[in-house]
């Protein structure tokens, strides 16, 4: 069952900079950075809230770290912006299972290492109305 927004991707140049924006206009700060090879991304999580049932939700900045990477053919095309949603749920498995069985093509057969020791998958995006979506079960929720 997903039960919450885990985080916004949000796909930029330049990391740094982009992190200075949302900590100077929001007061937002890192919680975590880690770069993920897989992914070919270098990211910074920042962490708007906790919640009472242990969830929290994060702006994910996520800046390339080669061209042909997923982030990277996208600030190519579109520039920065917003590149993913994720939900979060405590069972990656079960619920990418499910909606598979719904028809929308899920992206990886079985989940992937995604930020925090955390468990990921995709959705593809034209098969959720233009939206690439992402599932995620925190690395304490399984
Ligand atoms: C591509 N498209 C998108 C999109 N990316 N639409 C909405 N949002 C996006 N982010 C559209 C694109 O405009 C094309 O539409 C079509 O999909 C095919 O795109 P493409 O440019 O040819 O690219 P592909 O097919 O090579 O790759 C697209 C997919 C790829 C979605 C398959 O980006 C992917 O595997 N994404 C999942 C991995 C990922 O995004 N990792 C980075 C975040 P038209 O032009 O044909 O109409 S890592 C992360 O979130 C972590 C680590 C974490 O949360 O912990
Ligand atoms: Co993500």
């Amino acid at each position: 069952m997903l039960t919450r927004i885990d985080h916004i991707g949000i796909a930029c140049f330049d990391l740094d900079r982009t992190v200075e924006f949302y900590r100077a206009t929001y007061g937002f700060e890192v919680h975590h950075t880690e770069v993920n090879e897989e992914q070919g991304v270098r990211e910074a999580m920042l962490r708007i809230n906790g919640t009472s049932d242990g969830g929290a939700s994060y702006l994910q900045l996520l800046e390339p770290t080669r061209e042909d990477s997923a982030v990277g053919k996208w600030l190519a095309k579109n520039g920065e912006g917003v590149h993913h949603i994720a939900f979060g749920t405590a069972d990656v498995d079960q619920d990418a299972s499910d909606i598979r069985g719904k028809g929308v093509r899920v992206l990886y057969d079985e989940p992937r290492t995604g930020s925090m020791g955390s468990r990921i998958t995709f959705l593809h995006p034209k098969d959720c109305h233009g939206v690439l979506t992402e599932l995620v079960t925190a690395r304490d929720e399984h």
